[in-house]
């Protein structure tokens, strides 16, 4: 067999292998014989490496006008595009989901680098008159410094993007871990911003595991901002180190979102956006649809015609255009989502299909779930209120709008929701009652544009927003400038009592 491919870490503008001389395979996860390279095992030496690169560079980056590093973002927005295929392939290869859903993947990050090209231009400030006569104030965005990011796998593309670009826009210097199941993309992405033109040491990748790359981003005293996406749990650790260091971190971090369906609704646009959103990505994606709300005059109804249409998906790997359902990421996750689905089982749901791993033919060499559903659901049990981060759609049934509002807002998190209704006052009463970051209405739970502020509520974060201008709170600071013109001592709350 041919010698696997070897990939490296990109540090300081150069391609460098870990100083463990380790490094663990990435495998396609629909087909776990297929390797698709060897990537450094980091340590915490390689961590501070990368951290030096972009100390050393951040001073020469954060001088370079604003517009300008817009200009190298548009370029990689611009590299992005004549590469899209290829990426996508690259990603469905490591991650898994369809052609369709990576090149809609590879999309976000080219509409994100135009966006935030556009914020190179823009970064406004703002000023206010001053309460003293001949002195003025204005308040500006200026960078924070490093910038440590740490992405997942479900967006291999997307997620290192929202991150970065704005990032990179606002002055920092960035340091990224990406998840060690999607290791490739934001290699591309590093070949991207290079070909774009980005100075070595602006924009560095370290690879390998959260508990040792991860966590040395984290705890490293030069990283200014910490920017993660992951499990709620992980996410409290990063947030506590972050708070006994007093760094900024921003966090997004598990969903278990809904979609409500009224009885008044149009069925076959809530029977597509159910089985979009429920089994989309295979169910692994933070906006996923985890609970369908029926209204009980209609529940079984839909829940009949969702039940047919998903014991018919397709599945098996995303690269033969014709599989509708990617697998998951890793054995380690279909153990996870097994697992959940047992304990569905024992709380009394009533399992209507799927419930096992899929392992006809080909299907046997990757990480395959059937798509699964759930019906009898009540909000106490663990199926309707824990992330499962596969797919799997817990079924419950409300009584009226105010029911359904009630059993959408009993879970600790806050992504995105859903409603479907014909009725503009159940619209209104839902997009003011919803507990969640992110509210449709007559659309799925799956869906998010990278023009519009990204996150949730509740344990779903930790308050800050991506997406749109939003996430330069994250990844700025606010200087105030006071310029007196008078030529005497002015006291300000003292001269103008
Ligand atoms: C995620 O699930 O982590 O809204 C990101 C969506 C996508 C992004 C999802 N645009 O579903």
């Amino acid at each position: 067999m041919a010698e696997p491919v070897k990939f490296r870490n990109y540090v300081g503008g150069k391609w460098v292998d870990a100083g463990t001389g380790k490094t663990f395979p990435n495998r396609n996860p629909a087909d776990l014989d297929d390797v698709v390279g060897e990537f450094p095992a980091s340590a915490p030496e390689d961590v501070d490496r990368a951290v030096a690169a972009a100390k050393k560079a951040y001073d020469g980056w954060r001088r370079t006008p604003a517009p300008k590093r817009g200009e190298i973002v548009y370029r990689a927005g611009q590299v992005l595009l004549d590469r899209k295929e290829e990426i996508a392939r690259a990603m469905t290869r490591e991650m898994g989901k369809v052609l369709k859903e990576t090149r809609g993947d590879v999309q976000e990050g080219i509409d994100t680098a135009f966006v935030h090209a556009g914020e190179g231009r823009r970064l406004h400030g703002f000023t206010a008159p001053s309460e003293l006569p001949n002195k003025a104030g204005w308040a500006v965005r200026a960078p924070v410094g490093v910038a440590g990011l740490v992405t997942p796998w479900n967006f291999p593309l997307a997620i290192p993007t929202w991150k970065s670009f704005p990032a990179l826009v606002a002055g920092n210097t960035v340091v990224i871990k990406p998840a060690s199941d999607t290791p490739h993309c934001v290699n591309l992405l590093a070949e991207v911003l290079e070909k774009a033109g980005i100075p070595p040491g602006v924009f560095n990748v370290v690879h390998g595991g959260g508990g040792t790359v991860g966590t040395a981003i984290v705890k490293h005293p030069d990283t200014r901002v910490i920017s993660f996406t992951g499990s709620s749990e992980v996410g409290r650790g990063i947030a506590e180190t972050c708070g006994s260091m007093l760094k900024r971190v921003s966090l997004e971090l598990g969903g278990k979102n809904a979609q409500i369906v009224m009885d008044d609704a149009d069925l076959d646009l809530a029977l597509e956006g159910a089985l979009w959103g429920a089994f989309g990505t295979t169910g692994q994606r933070c906006t996923a649809t985890s609970r369908l709300i029926v209204h009980r005059r209609v529940k079984d109804e839909l829940v009949g015609r969702v039940l047919e249409r998903a014991k018919k998906l397709r599945l098996g790997s995303g690269l033969d255009e014709k599989n509708e359902v990617g697998p998951l990421i890793n054995k380690d996750q279909v153990g996870k989502v097994h697992e959940c689905v047992e304990i569905g089982k024992k709380e009394g749901a009533k399992l209507l299909c799927g419930g096992e791993p899929a392992s006809d033919g080909a299907l046997a060499k990757g990480c395959f779930y059937k798509p699964t559903i759930f019906d009898g659901v009540t909000p106490e049990m663990r199926v309707a209120r824990e992330e499962i981060f596969g797919p799997v759609l817990s079924v419950l049934t409300c009584k009226d709008l105010e029911d359904a509002v009630r059993i959408l807002n009993a879970t600790e998190y806050g992504l995105s929701s859903s409603i479907y209704t014909r009725d503009v006052n159940n619209a209104f009463y839902a997009m003011q009652e919803i507990e969640s970051g992110i509210v449709y209405v007559n659309a799925p739970t799956i869906g998010a544009e990278c023009h519009f502020p990204f996150g949730g509520v509740k344990r779903t974060g930790n308050g800050h927003r991506e997406g749109a201008h939003p996430i330069y709170d994250v990844f700025t600071e606010w200087k105030t400038v006071y310029v007196d013109y008078s030529g005497r001592l002015q006291k300000a709350q003292i001269d103008n009592q």
